[in-house]
């Protein structure tokens, strides 16, 4: 019993002193110019998904580009190279350094709940760009700026019942993006939806890619040892179709305009719509990744007292390879 006594004391006396020398070192304490008094500078801190795509990498520049001293800003960026976990501690980090806004492109939709309770109950707001979340409660967001991924997989869909009406039979190939992602979500329900409503078509494979080219190549080589009737490769973004018809034309096919197989993408960047203007990509459907003078606008909204909208679309266009000129590629900058 005597002894049980000495432990637990001596227990406690290690847990006070160990308590006394993390307040006074100031372990994880917001070093100083950080936080709100940073020089009257507005302090944003974003978790950034990661570099998989060209479109990534025109969205991180976007907001780095924005969130300039110059500007007022002060920006703590964060690449989570595709990890929540790595998100989740990213925003801790800002919450510790007492940024004024955390902006967050989230990798998936679900599991936000409680890091973003953690940012409200300090007070930051959270600006969601890019994906969606998927949250129980909206107030553990400010508000959201995006595309509309669904409507994106539906005008691919529609042009390819435009194309394929007369078709007996239609064989696709999808590749999908990072699973769980609203990009991936809504394109795939497009397609899906597609499906289910033309009879001639069949999905043939349907696997991820994880919107990389180096993922999409591997993964169309393989499906190309499997399935010797391809019509259409429906891919989720740009680079994955880089790789896709990089993996085709090595099985000794052809694609695009006058090829074997149909190809259709999604970001429409700079290199998409060459590759469409070269007729290789058939159909590209835009996504817009400017995102950096969108969230600025919600900053000063929220700056000036008033209330965003809680959610923004952004307006997108698709380019046909029939259609598309120079012009319309010279005039984008990503
Ligand atoms: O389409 C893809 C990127 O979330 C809209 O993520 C974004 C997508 C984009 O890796 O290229």
């Amino acid at each position: 019993m005597k002894k049980l006594f000495a432990v637990l004391l001596s227990a406690a006396m290690l847990f006070s002193l160990a308590a006394c020398g993390s307040t006074s070192t100031g372990v994880n304490q917001p070093e100083s110019g950080e936080g709100d008094a940073a020089g009257g500078q507005i302090v944003v801190g974003f978790s950034q998904v990661g570099a998989e795509s060209d479109w990534r990498t025109a969205n991180t520049e976007s907001m780095r580009g924005t969130f300039t001293e110059a500007n007022g800003y002060r920006l703590i960026f964060d690449d989570a190279q595709q990890k929540q976990e790595n998100q989740i501690t990213a925003i801790r980090n800002f919450i510790q350094q007492e940024v004024d806004y955390i902006v967050l492109a989230p990798i998936g939709e679900t599991g936000w709940d409680t890091v973003l309770q953690e940012a409200k109950d300090v007070g930051i707001p959270v600006i969601i760009v890019d994906r969606m979340i998927d949250v129980s409660d909206d107030s553990l967001f400010t508000c959201w700026v995006g595309s509309d991924f669904r409507k994106e997989g539906d005008t691919a869909v529609e042009w390819m019942q435009n194309v394929l009406a007369d078709k007996d039979s239609v064989k696709i190939v999808h590749l999908q993006g990072t699973i769980g992602s609203s990009a991936q979500i809504g394109r795939t329900e497009g397609l899906e939806a597609g499906v289910a409503a033309n009879a001639n078509w069949e999905l043939v494979a349907q696997q991820t890619g994880e919107f990389t080219q180096a993922k999409g190549q591997e993964v169309m080589e393989s499906i190309l040892k499997q399935q010797s009737e391809i019509d259409v490769v429906y891919c989720e973004n740009d680079n994955m179709a880089f790789g896709a018809i990089d993996a085709i034309e090595a099985a000794g096919k052809t694609v695009g305009v006058d090829g074997d197989i149909i190809v259709i993408s999604f970001d429409a960047t700079n290199a998409g719509l060459t590759t469409t203007l070269e007729g290789k990509i058939n159909y590209n459907v835009e996504c817009n990744p400017l995102h950096g003078p969108r969230v600025e606008n919600l900053i000063k909204q929220l700056e000036a007292g008033e209330t965003p909208e809680k959610l923004a679309y952004v307006d997108e266009e698709a380019f046909d390879a029939t259609t598309i000129t120079q012009e319309v590629i010279d005039a984008r900058s990503y």
